[in-house]
């Protein structure tokens, strides 16, 4: 009696009634053709965002390295950086379908390189699901994770996990990438051409390629607007609109929630220049009085939106050497804003001695308003957003 059951355990487990995907959709080519395109949309996500951390997060090495020239360079690689985001998404979605079907694949596990393989796909997999995840999120500016975890270094550790297990992936999969590569009209396997033909009712590779790109540039055309301000009408889904805000920039953090109000920046408010041979108190006319310089620049926030802007105020360098300040120190800038985690924020000697770098009082043709900053505020060149410091009330030469 026993053994018919345990016959059929065998055979079960052998072959489960497991469903089969005969589909072009799920092939080599079509994986590898949907693969390639994330993958370059992940290497430049990966890229950028390095260069956004290091910018952010100057290594002692690196720190005077950086440089504050082209001052639209952090506009574009942030820019790129939430785009390539976000493209990846439709990417990830497609190529996920692509090869769902291994998830049926039988046995398992066929060896540890099997073993290991798989993990890698699961590690990546979870990751890039959290970075795209946690980077339109923090985009859109809803930052649903609270004081769960910090965002920055948690989106900076699982880039690099990612990118180890994509490595380890793409080692794995070298052949069958090869494979798919390679012209399908000359590597027909015949089998495969069997089922070519019983395919041909279903939706072709072609078209489903063709539709994961249309869904690609649709929703990059529909996003890119908050940085390209020609695009913006068709803009219809950035998770930021440029067109909002005073003075026509967007504010990233208001006043009201850095804790500044109207009566912090009364008449006795002053700006203090420190540790140079000559420390300067300035009230506000004081510094209107001071000669002054005008940039273009922009304000490039790294949550992705950026717009160019006129500033008019007193050039960083010229303040510097006022207080007696030398040509290679790096300065501290202090806002009135008290907890804010960009209160307190360092000027390396080469943004602070660049000549577009101004303590601005004047946004657009108009004074600064409290949200932008009132009463002065710092723009540099080639810097992230969140080293723009606003409401400033003390700039410090590091000695
Ligand atoms: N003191 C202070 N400065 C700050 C911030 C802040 O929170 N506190 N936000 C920064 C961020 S994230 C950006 S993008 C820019 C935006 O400047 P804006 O609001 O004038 O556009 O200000 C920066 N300066
Ligand atoms: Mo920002």
């Amino acid at each position: 009696m026993r053994k018919p059951i345990a016959k059929d355990l065998a055979s079960f487990l052998r072959q489960p009634p497991l469903p089969r995907f005969r589909s072009r959709l799920h092939d080599e080519r079509t994986a590898t053709l949907i693969g390639t395109a994330l993958g370059v949309a992940f290497a430049t996500a990966f890229l950028t965002g390095l260069i956004s951390h290091v910018l952010q997060h100057p290594p002692g090495w690196l720190a005077h390295r950086l440089p504050a020239r082209p001052s639209w360079g952090y506009r574009l690689t942030q820019g790129l950086h939430v785009s390539s985001g976000i493209i990846a998404i439709p990417l990830l979605l497609a190529k996920l379908w692509t090869v769902y079907p291994k998830l049926f694949a039988w046995p398992p596990l066929k060896s540890l390189a099997h073993a290991v393989e798989r993990l890698s796909i699961l590690v990546l997999v979870a990751g890039a699901v959290f970075e795209l995840a946690t980077g339109l999120l923090n985009s859109a500016q809803w930052y649903v994770w609270g004081g769960q975890f910090p965002f920055v270094p948690t989106h900076y550790w699982v880039a690099w996990i990612t990118v180890g297990a994509l490595i380890v992936h793409l080692g794995v999969k070298a052949p069958a990438i090869a494979r798919g590569l390679r012209s399908p009209k000359t590597e027909l396997p015949e089998a495969y051409q069997q089922i070519v033909e019983e395919q041909k009712q279903g939706v072709s590779r072609r078209a489903f390629v063709a539709t994961t790109a249309v869904a690609a540039g649709a929703v990059t055309v529909a996003t890119v607007g908050e940085s390209i301000d020609s695009l913006r009408p068709v803009s219809a889904l950035s998770p930021r609109d440029i067109g909002v805000g005073e003075l026509g920039v967007p504010i990233n953090r208001t006043a009201g929630q850095a804790g500044i109000t109207a009566d912090l920046v009364t008449s006795d408010w002053r700006l203090q220049v420190a540790g140079g041979t000559r420390p300067l108190s300035l009230s506000r006319d004081e510094l209107a009085a001071l000669s002054q310089s005008s940039a273009t620049l922009p304000i490039a926030c790294v949550e992705g939106w950026s717009v160019d802007a006129h500033w008019e105020g007193v050039r960083i360098s010229d303040l510097m050497d006022l207080a007696g300040i030398p040509h290679d120190a790096d300065v501290r800038v202090f806002s009135m804003e008290k907890n804010g985690a960009y209160a307190v924020t360092v000027m390396e000697r080469q943004y602070v001695r660049d000549r577009a770098a101004l303590l601005a009082l004047r946004l657009n043709g108009r004074t600064l308003t409290l949200d932008h900053g009132y009463p002065a505020r710092v723009i540099v060149p080639n810097r992230p957003g969140v080293l723009q410091t606003k409401w400033v009330r003390r700039m410090e030469a590091i000695v």
